[in-house]
């Protein structure tokens, strides 16, 4: 890029004038067309940094970035294509640059300035218009072009374009008319590129492969329906399915055999949350929830009460939460001396209760308390589950989460998952995005891990390092456990972190066409 102060002695000749501040304003002027490559670098590192970006032009190399955390960054952009995206610019200018000086001298300054600018701008436009990658190349080498010719036209001797061409003063003027140009295109593109919004809304995220749940919450966020009933849509469709037999009725039998449900739902914008925990005889749980949240001025409610809540305000039951399976899974258990289980310290230690803490006597059967307390022992009910744990971001940029789960696997009787809790199972901010958890409630829930993923992208901290820094402060006291979370801003940026398992979370956005699933490794 031509510039500086220097005044070669044969122009100074020419002219026989002084070095004006007009003269050095035109230098200053010129020297600040460097900026234009440097900016240029920024940007594209930071576009093949964006989501978006790499949505629509890379999705094998979007998919290997958010995938799998265990491959190296270098690996996941190893892309012969993204190089060519990025290199060909400057390629294009370097090979234009050494012919530019010669065209100029031939077809005359004039010419060439106006020849390099359109072209130029005809390198952005394609850009902008870009369908595809090839697209996005040509624009590129297009620009590259326009930069590397009006440089080197600039860099002409101003005494020998004079001569022929045009005054000195004159020359000088149309450098820094040039350059002007240049730097207010400069200024207009990057206040373009700071302006650009790349918020990708609506979203919808869920922990595990739940296809049809997000499905459902999607067409609901689609059709305009706000981010907290959209939630409950995708929960309850799970719930109505038994998302792989693992949410909803039918799974996870707690010592009685019996299945309950604990759910959650929680509105970013207000933070109400409704939940509802070891609820009975309800299948509903994401709907017992909202109706806590909506009708309420409580946050949570437990066992038959929760269910006697449900059922007075309209839901179905009750019911028997029981399946086949779960019986069968329950009696298998029975059979083998109710192991594995969740007592510790209590006697006897490996067969089925009534249990006692360790060293002392039996002195009550668990019929007899059961009666003590006016309680009759649970009826069967079924369940085996996992959790849903979902996230809706609707049209309006409002915020929702959600879960419903029933629980551990032979749980004792009246146990309570983070499903529920607030900050544990899920958390959402509207100014700031949300989180969704699975795996070991019983630990994950004294770190309420969710509420940190959120507070710490609140602090500026992107969704992969909040999600990590979570799981990861509660694997440094329980280097054994076993859980997930996932994590959105309200952006859209989506990312997950999983300890002792690998963790698989779904995503339906406005960028895919379908729902998308994401692997992550511990
Ligand atoms: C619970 N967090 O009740 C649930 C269970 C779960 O994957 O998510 N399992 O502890």
């Amino acid at each position: 890029m031509a510039g500086g102060l220097s005044v070669a002695k044969e122009s100074v000749a020419d002219y026989g004038g002084r070095v004006t501040s007009f003269v050095v304003l035109s230098c200053m002027m010129a020297a600040m067309g460097g900026v234009l490559f440097g900016y240029d670098i920024g940007i594209s590192g930071g576009v093949t940094a964006m989501d978006a970006f790499l949505r629509r032009f890379f999705p094998d190399i979007y998919r290997r970035m958010k995938g799998d955390t265990k491959i190296s960054n270098y690996c996941k952009f190893d892309s012969q294509l993204l190089t060519l995206f990025t290199s060909s610019l400057y390629i294009a200018g370097l090979i234009t640059s050494f012919s530019a000086s010669f065209v100029t001298k031939i077809y005359g300054r004039k010419l060439c300035v106006l020849l390099s600018g359109a072209i130029f701008l005809a390198g952005s436009a394609l850009g902008g218009a870009a369908q595809d990658i090839y697209m996005l190349i040509l624009g590129r080498v297009l620009l590259g072009f326009g930069v590397g010719f009006a440089n080197q036209v600039e860099s002409q001797k101003p005494g020998l374009l004079s001569r022929r061409w045009m005054s000195y003063p004159e020359t000088l003027r149309m450098r820094s008319t040039i350059f002007n140009g240049f730097l207010l295109l400069l200024l207009l593109s990057k206040a373009a590129t700071n302006g650009c919004d790349d918020t990708v809304r609506p979203v919808v995220v869920s922990t595990w492969p739940f296809v049809e749940a997000v499905r459902a919450a999607w067409d609901a966020v689609e059709r305009g329906t706000s981010a907290v009933d959209a939630v409950v849509e995708g929960c309850s469709a799970c719930e109505e399915l038994r998302c792989d037999g693992t949410v909803g009725p039918g799974g996870s039998p707690d010592e009685n055999g019996e299945t309950t449900i604990d759910a959650l739902v929680m509105d970013g914008v207000t933070m109400e949350v409704g939940a509802v925990a070891a609820m009975r005889h309800v299948k509903d749980g994401i709907r017992a929830a909202r109706l806590v949240m909506r009708h309420t001025e409580h946050t949570l409610l437990v066992g038959d009460k929760a269910s006697a809540f449900a059922l007075s305000m309209g839901l179905p039951g009750p019911s028997n939460l029981s399946s086949p399976e779960s019986i069968a899974k329950w009696k298998k258990w029975k059979a083998n001396r109710c192991q594995p289980n969740f007592w510790k310290s209590v006697t006897p230690p490996d067969s089925c209760g009534p249990y006692h803490p360790k060293g002392t006597e039996n002195t009550c059967g668990e019929a007899n308390l059961m009666s003590a307390i006016g309680l009759s022992p649970s009826h069967v009910g079924p369940h085996n589950h996992d959790t849903i744990a979902m996230a809706v971001i609707d049209k309006a940029g409002h915020i929702a989460v959600g879960t419903s789960t029933n629980g551990a696997t032979f749980k004792i009787p009246g146990r309570v998952g983070d499903g529920p809790i607030t900050g544990s199972g899920a958390y959402a901010i509207d100014e700031v995005g949300a989180c969704g958890a699975t795996g070991d409630g019983d630990i994950m829930m004294r770190f309420l891990p969710c509420y940190q993923v959120v507070e710490s992208m609140r602090l500026g901290i992107e969704p992969k390092a909040a999600a990590r820094d979570a799981i990861s402060r509660i694997a440094r006291k329980y280097p054994n456990f076993v859980g997930a979370v996932f994590a959105v801003n309200r952006r859209g940026i989506h990312a997950g972190a999983c300890h002792g398992w690998t963790f698989q979370y779904s995503v339906r956005n406005s960028v895919s066409e379908d729902v998308e699933i994401f692997t992550i490794h511990p």
